[in-house]
């Protein structure tokens, strides 16, 4: 039976609902389910089997307490692993956060919140990263020791630094976003370190190979452009720009969730479904829409990308794998 090669290029909280609904269809086999509804399998039916890459972003990526966080990477982990704290969209369910209590005993109040069992992601990926390990291999084990079966890949095993100019200089994205809480000013966004980093090299042969790539409804300007910047990921897209889809994160003039407005008004772009294919025209030939956004279609159409129109919220389970089912039928 035929393989298909599925790439997902994807952030964090949003990308992780189609990322773990295409898991399931990967774990699913080709055999779908019969209607009885009572099997617990997702309904949705393909006649070959999914192999299944996700490329992460790095350039949330952050030195915290000796420690080295991975949000978009330990996001996509922790969803498809099924520990994922769903209402916050980052760490893990249930956490608690003693140790974070007691650091700011030690060390004063702390913004950033890292859960007790979260901790020990960090713990491990760290103590392999200063033995020499690259972060892609520390990716692969503690993905193995957590029992999923996909490749979850960084984008680059580079640090890469997604950086805000704002009024009050120019700061981590994780500092702008958590400390200020998205409240300051964004001038504009630089992403240090790219020119120099190298592709994951498992990240640029599952882009090579890919039969289709989707770029995940996540935040272009934090999320996707990050990934596209490393540049031999970037030139592997391009290239494969006729197998390449994007859904858009934005409905009507709104992100789906998150600071994407903010970010892409800092870039100059009005906040709407044109200005995602004025961004992605380069790298991607179709870009999915919603429903309600089938006026920009012709535009669209007009600046060389096929338009498809669906329901691309993702409210629960079922909303995943109907996106998921549905990206993988027009490919
Ligand atoms: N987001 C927050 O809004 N506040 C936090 O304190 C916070 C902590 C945190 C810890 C680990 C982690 O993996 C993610 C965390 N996030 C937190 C999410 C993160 O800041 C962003 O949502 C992503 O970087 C954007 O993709």
């Amino acid at each position: 039976m035929h393989e298909m090669h599925v790439v997902v290029l994807s952030g964090g909280t949003g990308s992780v609902k189609l990322a773990r609904a295409l898991y399931r269809l990967e774990q699913e086999g080709s055999v779908g389910r019969s209607n009885c509804g009572c099997s617990g399998r997702s309904d949705y039916k393909h006649d070959e089997r999914i192999h299944l890459s996700i490329v992460c972003n790095v350039g949330d990526n952050v030195w915290m307490h000796g420690l080295y966080i991975c949000p978009d990477i330990d996001t996509i982990v922790y969803g498809l692993a099924g520990v994922l704290d769903r209402v916050r969209g980052w760490g893990i369910a249930y956490d608690t956060f003693n140790c974070l209590a007691q650091l700011a005993l030690l060390e004063g109040e702390q913004w950033f919140m890292l859960g007790d069992r979260d901790m020990a992601m960090h713990i491990v990926r760290s103590r392999m990263l200063r033995e020499g390990r690259r972060l892609c291999e520390v990716t692969g084990y503690v993905c193995s020791k957590l029992g999923i079966n996909a490749n979850v890949l960084p984008a680059s095993d580079d640090h890469v630094e997604t950086r805000m100019v704002t009024d009050r200089g120019e700061m981590h994205l994780q500092e702008f976003w958590v400390r200020y809480k998205g409240t300051l000013d964004v001038n504009g966004v630089v992403y240090r370190g790219v020119e120099n980093a190298r592709a994951c090299d498992d990240a640029l042969h599952a882009v090579e190979e890919a039969d289709t790539i989707i770029i995940a409804p996540a935040n272009p300007v934090s999320s996707i452009l990050p990934i596209l910047a490393v540049k031999e990921l970037g030139d592997a897209v391009r290239r494969a720009r006729s197998r390449c889809i994007a859904v858009s994160p934005i409905v009507g003039s709104s992100p789906v969730s998150g600071p994407a407005a903010k970010y892409m008004r800092a870039l100059g772009y009005d906040v709407n479904p044109v200005s995602i294919a004025c961004m992605y025209r380069e790298f991607a030939s179709r870009l999915v829409i919603h429903g309600t956004d089938e006026h920009y279609a012709d535009t669209i159409r007009g600046m060389g990308l096929d338009v498809y129109t669906t329901d691309i919220l993702m409210d629960d389970e079922h909303d995943e794998l109907r996106l998921a089912s549905y990206l993988l039928s027009i490919r």
